[in-house]
């Protein structure tokens, strides 16, 4: 059968510590499907990997009508890699209409005209590329003119005012089905994963991250208790999975939905994690997500110092509140890991450095440590441009020049370029996992052969992601 949509999946360089289903491109599917569409999910990274030369034999073999893309902005590089081809392949005739979705493209729209691309999708796709298709290939209505689709086509370009899902409980399901379930892993766990998304936006207006923009601040989506716990009965009756991640930017903000589901799930016997911030929880809602099987919570610390953290990320949690959190989460028996990025503007190296010891005090289990990236639409990004630090066509020349950086905010005047911000990153690593502590216990939390694996997977990925790159 002739598939209408190919969805694809790039192949990451990064991150081999962890791979999740992509679960946007799983909502899409199931939308179309409903629609009549045939659909297949490409999903480069699991095996057997499809690196650019191989995704492209795989498009020309499949011959879909459409190729959707999501577009990560640390993937505009490997995107880069394969235009050329993927333009020659719609040319022979290969497949129909490319069309460009996900988080780049939404934050910043206008790369479609920059790089010569036809259309594009900003913010949620389920109804605006469905629209498309049936546009494009049942030829229901004028595809320039659906709201969210950006178009590029005749010489015109248009961004056409996004509409997000209002009703999130009115989607299928992700079509599992066609994603290959038993390929994806996250380190925290040794069983089978899954992911889920119980609501959509984040109201908060961190300056470093793509997530604190208009429209995520303005509508917050939360999906109703029976469709959550329904969708997690199915993953684990139908899929085996017996761990779930949800990928809520800030799982705890609706803390009554959050009761609600850890009800549903102390029924299901499933392990799950979650991330969210500090001044969303309290000692009495950890315990109970402990006892609903929660395994691991993931709090963003981000900045060194609360100067910093308050002043310059835009994140008014105390050093105090860290405390109670991370205390909280090991009373409730639950895995915790501390995010932090260090470098923000005016941020000298001895406070970076204080990071260090302000996680140490911390004791979570694991700790991610990351130099301040340069996100699109993010205030930071504004500060960078205002600052010559940036230009606003990096981006486009990410996918020209096959960039794989996305740049770091360097500050030369305290020593802090990108390579000493790197450096920072090694140091802090060693001296966080390679303490007798800290060793010993993660061995004896876990020590099922494959935990050891996992961690394993955690130091190749943090040295590939902290090292090789260097050298490359
Ligand atoms: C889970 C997750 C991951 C997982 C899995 C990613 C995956 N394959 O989906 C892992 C852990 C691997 C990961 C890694 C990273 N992530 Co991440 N991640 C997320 C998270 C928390 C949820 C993604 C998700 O499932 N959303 C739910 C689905 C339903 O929404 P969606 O993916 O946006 O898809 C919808 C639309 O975007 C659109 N759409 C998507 N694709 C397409 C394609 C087409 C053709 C169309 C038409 C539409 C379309 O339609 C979908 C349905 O409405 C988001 C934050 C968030 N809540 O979105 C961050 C987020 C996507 N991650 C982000 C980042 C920065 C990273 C990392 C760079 C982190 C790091 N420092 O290492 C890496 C980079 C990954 C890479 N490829 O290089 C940023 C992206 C910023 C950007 N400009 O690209 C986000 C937005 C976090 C943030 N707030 O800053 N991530
Ligand atoms: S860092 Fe977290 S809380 Fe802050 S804006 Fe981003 S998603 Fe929201």
């Amino acid at each position: 059968m002739s598939v209408d949509v190919l969805l694809i999946n790039l192949h990451s360089v990064r991150n081999k510590w962890v791979l999740h289903p992509p679960l946007g491109l799983a909502y899409l599917a199931s939308t179309l499907e409903r629609e009549g569409y045939v659909v297949q999910i490409l999903d480069a990274n699991c095996p057997p990997e499809l690196p650019g030369p191989l995704l492209l034999q795989e498009i020309a073999r499949i011959r879909p009508a459409i190729v959707g893309m999501t577009l990560f902005t640390p993937d505009l590089g490997t995107f880069g890699g394969i235009l050329p081809g993927l333009k020659k392949l719609k040319v022979d005739g290969a497949y129909g209409h490319l069309v460009l979705g996900g988080h780049h493209p939404s934050y910043h729209p206008e790369i479609i005209e920059e790089i010569g691309c036809e259309w594009g999708v900003q913010w949620d796709g389920e109804a605006a590329f469905t629209a498309l298709c049936h546009a494009l290939l049942r030829g229901i209505g004028d595809p320039e003119d659906i709201p969210g689709v950006i178009s590029n086509v005749g010489g015109r370009s248009r961004i056409n005012t996004h509409r997000l899902t209002p009703d999130l409980d009115n989607l299928p399901f992700p079509a599992r089905h066609l994603l290959d379930n038993d390929a994806y892993f996250n380190p925290m766990s040794s069983q089978k994963i899954s992911s889920l998304i119980m609501a959509r936006g984040c109201p908060f207006t961190c300056s470093f991250c793509s997530g604190a923009t208009e429209t995520s601040k303005l509508s917050m989506r939360y999906r109703h208790v029976d469709s959550v716990l329904a969708e997690l009965r199915e993953i684990k009756e139908v899929y085996g999975v017996d761990y779930v991640e949800f990928v809520d930017e800030t799982f705890t903000l609706n803390k009554k939905l959050v009761y609600e589901v850890c009800d549903g799930l102390s029924d299901l016997g499933m392990k799950w994690g979650c991330q969210t911030r500090a001044d969303v929880v309290d000692a009495d809602l950890l315990m109970a997500m402990g006892r609903a099987g929660c395994d691991k919570i993931a709090f963003g610390i981000d900045a060194s110092t609360e100067r910093v953290r308050m002043s310059v990320a835009g994140k008014r949690i105390s050093d105090e509140l860290f405390r109670d959190s991370f205390r909280w989460a090991s009373e409730a028996g639950i895995k915790s890991v501390a995010n932090i990025i260090f470098g923000f503007p005016g941020e000298r190296p001895y406070e970076a450095y204080r990071t260090l010891s302000l996680v140490k005090s911390l004791n979570p289990t694991f700790a991610n440590f990351q130099p301040l990236y340069i996100y699109p639409k993010t205030e930071i990004y504004s500060r960078a441009i205002a600052e010559g630090k940036i230009d606003p066509g990096y981006w486009s020349r990410m996918v020209h020049e096959e960039l794989d950086m996305v740049p770091v905010y360097e500050q030369p005047e305290y020593g802090m370029d990108t390579h000493r911000l790197k450096g920072f990153g090694r140091s802090f690593i060693w001296r966080f996992y390679l303490r007798p502590h800290q060793i010993s216990r993660l061995l004896e939390r876990d020590r099922s052969p494959r935990d050891i694996l996992n961690y394993a997977r955690i130091a190749a990925g943090m040295y590939r992601y902290y090292f090789q790159e260097e050298a490359a």
